[in-house]
């Protein structure tokens, strides 16, 4: 890959000095680059929009520079100082575009990298968890205003649970590597599970939550904490921002944070919720929302946390039957792995469940 040629098309002066593979993001290319600019390494990041994934990259580009833009102008107003780290700053092309399309059609993004900043794939004390949802929670509160037509879906039907199990049906049916007889237990609990899909289903047909601006993928590795003091910078990775509900948003922290482990560990008996974690992740969260999101939604935040688990579980789960055509892997069976993951962590909620009602009882009242 060419980064270097790439990187001249968008506005930056100065002289390259190399770029290199960066983050563990599953789905985008991204290279940390750096230039000198007068005498000072400055440094950017370029990414490629994978366009399997996201049909139409300029919708990425277009609902990622726009809720951006939409923050800083509310963070100006509040008087924050250190903009350029508290939300992402998009550089444009000598065309005035914030993407440059390559030879192969495909597109590419940049943004100035947080200097001074770090991200963490799991949670390892109840003060992270607290800052890093207190940072989405933030985040949900910026954007709360932000108007739906403005944005337009990066993937339909990204959180459709009702269509990520049909999708799972249709791939179990033809089993196109005889994958299904190795998933006998996950099957049996994925089909146990079913009524949580159904119930999403009802809530959406009942109009009971509303649709905001959201950001669909609030894995813990997507807050950018600052090294001296900890606290939540900025929420990155805005590809999947688009229409959707707060519940998914809470429901992937909780997936991504609560538990000691990361998605694809073996170990599935250390798979679980820490409920010490979990009142730290809802506290942060819901300081933030209360009173700016409905009381149904703060209700269902427990809900949101089984309804994403499971749908993950799902999609690793069809995605191993199907061959691995979406999520890389690094072994055979990795993409099973990861579903036995999510299904052991939704057994820890099942268990857990009045204790972390109980939990965001205590914050939202
Ligand atoms: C993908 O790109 P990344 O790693 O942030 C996926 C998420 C999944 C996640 C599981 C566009 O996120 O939905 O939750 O992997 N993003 C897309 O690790 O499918
Ligand atoms: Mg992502």
């Amino acid at each position: 890959m060419d980064v270097e040629n790439l990187s001249k098309e968008f506005k930056i002066y100065g002289d390259y000095i190399n770029a290199k593979p960066f983050g563990n993001g599953l789905i985008n290319d991204t290279f940390l680059l750096t230039y000198n600019q007068a005498g000072l390494n400055n440094r950017y990041i370029i990414r490629k929009i994978n366009k399997s994934v996201f049909k139409q990259p300029e919708i990425v580009v277009n609902n990622s520079v726009s809720v951006s833009l939409h923050i800083k102008s509310k963070l100006i107003n509040h008087g924050v100082k250190d903009i350029s780290r508290r939300t992402l700053t998009f550089i444009k092309t000598h065309n005035n575009k914030y993407y440059h399309k390559d030879q192969n059609e495909d597109y590419w993004c940049m943004v100035l990298f947080f200097e001074g900043a770090y991200t963490i794939d799991y949670v390892k004390t109840k003060e992270q968890a607290y800052k890093t949802a207190k940072a989405f929670g933030e985040f949900q509160k910026l954007i709360i205003d932000a108007n739906l037509v403005d944005y337009e879906d990066t993937i339909p039907d990204f959180h459709n649970t009702p269509k990520r199990l049909l999708a799972f049906d249709n791939v179990a049916n033809t089993d196109p590597l005889g994958r299904l007889k190795h998933i006998e237990p996950e099957l049996s609990i994925l089909n146990k599970n079913r009524y949580i899909s159904e119930k999403f289903a009802d809530l959406m047909q009942a109009k009971k939550l509303p649709i905001r601006i959201t950001h669909n993928d609030t894995k813990i590795n997507n807050v950018m904490l600052d090294n001296e003091t900890d606290e939540g910078l900025s929420v990155i990775d805005l590809d999947t921002v688009m229409p959707g509900i707060i519940l998914n948003d809470f429901g992937d922290m909780v997936r991504t944070s609560t538990c000691p482990v990361t998605e694809d560990d073996k170990d599935i008996s250390k798979v679980k919720v820490q409920l010490e974690i979990f009142d730290a992740l809802t506290k942060g969260y819901v300081e933030q929302l209360a009173g700016i999101v409905t009381k149904t939604e703060l209700d269902h935040l427990v809900f949101g946390a089984k309804l994403i688990v499971y749908e993950q579980a799902v999609r690793f789960l069809a995605d191993y039957v199907e061959g691995d055509v979406y999520y890389p892997i690094s072994y055979e069976d990795h993409n099973l792995v990861r579903a036995k993951n999510q299904f052991a962590l939704l057994e820890s909620i099942h268990k857990q469940e009045i204790g972390m009602e109980e939990i965001v009882k205590k914050y939202n009242n």
